[in-house]
């Protein structure tokens, strides 16, 4: 019987907790703290969209679950980490990420930044010790993918741009150029890895990473209606934390409605991109539509 999207997501969300408890290092050993505080950063919380994209990236390409399980798990512990420096009061200085403290406020600062560095580290050990691919300059690739997605040309890039944006106006494509790093890239990179540990074609590879860079950037729109429309509660984080930090945002750049029409044409072409695969990419199509009617 056809399982529908929310039973999709949930047996994987579960499914997936299981994988990244055993993959990070468990609490007793040591140094305990730390691994705690890791645990903490990471276990029960979280929607696992970067994950779900490439469970469904890997799905529609045939690829081995064990193997997407590797790579989706080193994805959401590079956003883990992010979250956790991001958190910190030299940057964003917030104390409520996914229900409960962030982690300097739980344990400490200097915790929360190697929690930061362990987790990072972890991603890429467990890339390049687990197999992912038959091919091994194909994972390779696939290391070198995370880690220009996540560096200074990607992800950490798009947060020093942040950083220096506070109090500026940008115009549409500065702010575009800043999510495209500092949101899209992890969210592209989900997607294509979990589609390199099966057999994919460089046209269909060029697909997704279109679908990757209309839903990475439409996550980010969403990201900001919600900050401004939504309450801390449902949320799960500080809710107005852009404009108490006087950050540009869509919100603020193209107004509330605009920022909500902006969101439905990147929908909309993400879905396009992928209409000629009819079936097979259901689950992108559901997750496209997952990434713009969040609540939370
Ligand atoms: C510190 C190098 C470094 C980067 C930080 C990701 C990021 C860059 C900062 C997080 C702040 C933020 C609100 C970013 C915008 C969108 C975003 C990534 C939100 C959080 O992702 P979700 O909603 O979080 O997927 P969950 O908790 O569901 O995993």
């Amino acid at each position: 019987m056809a399982v529908n999207f929310a039973g999709w997501a949930a047996a994987h969300q579960s499914r997936f907790e299981e994988v990244l408890r055993g993959l990070l290092p468990q609490p007793e050993v040591s140094p305990q703290r730390l691994h705690q505080a890791m645990r903490y950063a990471v276990l029960e919380g979280g929607k696992r969209v970067r994950p779900l994209l490439a469970f469904a990236a890997g799905e529609w390409v045939g690829a081995d679950v064990e193997r997407v399980n590797i790579a989706a798990a080193a994805v959401e512990l590079i956003h883990a980490y992010s979250l956790v420096h991001d958190d910190m009061p030299c940057m964003d200085d917030d104390v409520l990420r996914r229900g409960k403290p962030t982690c300097h406020v739980q344990y400490d600062e200097a915790t929360a930044l190697l929690v930061g560095d362990s987790l990072q580290t972890l991603a890429f050990q467990l890339l390049s010790e687990r197999q992912l691919s038959d091919d091994g300059l194909q994972q390779l690739e696939m290391i070198k993918l995370l880690a220009a997605a996540s560096g200074s040309r990607g992800m950490a890039g798009g947060q020093a741009i942040d950083l220096e944006s506070v109090g500026r106006a940008l115009s549409l494509p500065e702010l575009e150029n800043m999510h495209i790093h500092k949101t899209g890239a992890l969210i592209r990179a989900a997607i294509l890895l979990g589609a390199q540990c099966g057999t994919v074609s460089a046209a269909q590879l060029a697909r997704l990473d279109h679908f990757g860079k209309c839903v990475g950037l439409a996550f980010q729109v969403v990201d900001d209606v919600l900050d401004f429309a939504a309450d801390t509660a449902t949320l799960g984080k500080t809710a107005g934390k852009d404009a108490d930090n006087d950050k540009p945002t869509y919100v603020t750049l193209l107004g509330v409605q605009a920022a909500r029409s902006m969101a439905h044409d990147l929908h909309a072409e993400a879905v396009e991109t992928l209409a000629e695969f009819g079936d097979k990419a259901l689950r992108l199509r559901e997750l496209a539509d997952f990434i713009v009617l969040r609540k939370f």
